[in-house]
């Protein structure tokens, strides 16, 4: 075999592998990472989904889908869902990788809120009015009692009983100096710093006539008699941030 021949050999045998190995067509296009989300925001626990199927590769084919949910998870496929059980702002990292090994990113934030907790409170004693109104007397001792629920727990009960008299407590007690109508305002604050107010018009009843009640002096006495629903509570009049 001639010299010129091993050469011509030697360079077919070269190309032939180039060729098999891809290094004639070194430029591989990326892939593009596209993704919608059902739900971006909403109170914890809240589930949301997750779909890829826009993502594509002008060249080849996308192999996998890598999902970051930003809350120390992770997932896979082209369409996926999460639940978020904690309160905060998370980034959503989807990675997609093509058949060449090529990678591409997209990202979205998700914000996962604190669940504001509710809140409502009772008190006694109070008599009935003979139209029916609800009412303490003044001067006696009225005990309040709260009520309230969220996903974590009740740091604080605060109370404004509407006669710049306040307290702290889940029950508390309170005796009104004046007669009138008294919106009392019991605001609870969770764990997370989520506020809740609720409001109650209180009627209080003194002096002459005693409404009901049994007077002393000027000071009404009353036993529990008082049937009827509280009103219903005028939330819109008491202010209180929401959140975080
Ligand atoms: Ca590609
Ligand atoms: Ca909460």
């Amino acid at each position: 075999m001639s010299r010129t021949r091993v050469l011509a050999l030697l360079a077919s045998g070269l190309l032939l592998a180039c060729a098999l190995s891809g290094c004639l067509n070194p430029i591989t296009n990326p892939p593009q990472a596209l993704f919608s989300v059902s739900l971006s925001e909403g109170e914890t626990p809240f589930t949301t989904s997750f779909n890829a199927t826009l993502s594509f590769d002008p060249d080849g084919q996308i192999v996998a889908y890598q999902w970051d949910f930003g809350d120390g998870t992770t997932g896979s496929g082209p369409v996926t869902s999460h639940e978020y059980t904690k309160n905060g702002e998370f980034v959503v990292r989807l990675t997609v990788v093509d058949n060449s090994g090529a990678t591409a990113a997209a990202e979205v934030d998700i914000s996962a809120q604190n669940p504001v907790p509710s809140a409502n409170f009772e008190y006694k004693p109070r008599s009935t009015l003979p139209d029916g109104t609800c009412f303490v007397c003044r001067g006696e001792k009225v005990t309040f009692e709260a009520s309230a629920s969220d996903d974590g727990y009740i740091v604080t009960y605060e109370w404004d009983f509407g006669d710049g008299e306040r307290a702290e407590g889940e029950i508390v007690t309170h005796s009104f100096q004046s007669s009138g109508v008294h919106m009392v305002t019991l605001t609870v604050t969770d764990d997370d710093g989520g506020k809740k107010p609720v409001t109650h018009p209180v009627t209080v009843e003194g002096g002459d006539p005693c409404g009901g009640g049994t007077c002393v002096g000027d000071i009404c006495l009353t036993t529990d008699t008082c049937s009827a629903p509280l009103p219903l509570p005028y939330e819109y009049l008491a202010t209180g941030e929401v959140g975080p």
